[in-house]
């Protein structure tokens, strides 16, 4: 009965790392795995990902392969009388602190040119478009035909995002209430949209097509609606459509310029046009 206990508690915890190392597995044969990558920097981004993965993941098989095996061996059964109890081993305690500090050292510095691609490379540029996180929507503004944002030709959509491919874009984002993350999973973009600052993301698509944007921070009520999609054209077709969504936007403004100007920066337009 003593043994059968053994064997049942052994196989248990055996079969987490075997179940574990399963759905990773076939996970990609479900289309459960990493989404479609069309950005410039995203390799890199996959491949440190790949990296933590294979590392933590021998870890990880290690432990629970060392943790079966102790229960397997060592079960009550086969105790010839008493536990003898040990103080710990100082050595041991040092190895495996010194070990795992090294790895993460190690990563820390392996990782930081990618990071700095991401998030501090910025390239020298006017903003492509600003993106304000809102409950729960996403804003758009593009500037008008002056090339500048906050003037009063912008233009200004909702949870339609268009850019242009093989060129870099910088995107201003902001935050109208509460944080919200910037989620673009097929350019491995995440960018926290916090209240108050403008914060700026850069990234080069290389493909056509139409993604999601996803708000990856749990923002309210309606979070899980917070999606819009984003179009990547090549110039030509992006300059077409800017130009499209911009004679749009004329078309329903009053005739007098400056009414048109007023009308655009009150918050009761802006809601008009939602
Ligand atoms: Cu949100």
């Amino acid at each position: 009965m003593k043994r059968l206990s053994a064997l049942f508690w052994s196989l248990l915890f055996l079969a987490v790392p075997v179940l574990g190392v399963a759905t990773f597995a076939v996970a990609p044969a479900y289309d459960i795995w990493l989404p479609k990558d069309v950005s410039e920097h995203g390799p890199a981004v996959d491949g440190l990902f790949y990296f933590i993965l294979w590392l933590t993941g021998a870890v990880f098989i290690a432990t629970e392969g060392v943790l079966f095996w102790f229960i397997w061996k060592y079960d009550e059964s086969k105790s010839n009388g008493g536990v003898k109890y040990v103080h710990g081993s100082h050595t041991l305690e040092v190895v495996w602190t010194i070990i795992p500090a090294a790895v993460l050292l190690f990563i820390s510095i392996y990782q930081m040119n990618t990071w700095a691609d991401v998030k501090m490379r910025r390239p020298d540029m006017a903003p492509t478009v600003e993106v304000i996180g809102r409950q729960f929507e996403w804003r758009l503004r593009y500037p008008g035909k002056d090339g500048m944002l906050g003037t009063p030709d912008d233009l200004h959509l909702v949870n339609d995002l268009h850019l242009p491919i093989d060129e870099d874009v910088l995107i201003q984002l902001k935050s109208m209430d509460v944080l919200h993350s910037f989620f673009l999973p097929n350019v491995r973009i995440k960018q926290d949209a916090v209240p108050g600052m403008k914060i700026p993301v850069w990234f080069k698509a290389r493909e056509e097509g139409v993604f999601d944007i996803v708000c990856a921070e749990l923002c309210g009520w309606g979070h899980y609606k917070m999606k819009g999609r984003v179009t990547f054209e090549t110039r030509e077709s992006f300059d077409r459509w800017l130009e499209q969504k911009y004679a749009e936007q004329e078309a329903t403004q009053p005739a007098d310029s400056e009414s048109a100007a007023v009308a655009k920066l009150s918050p009761a337009s802006l809601l008009a046009r939602r």
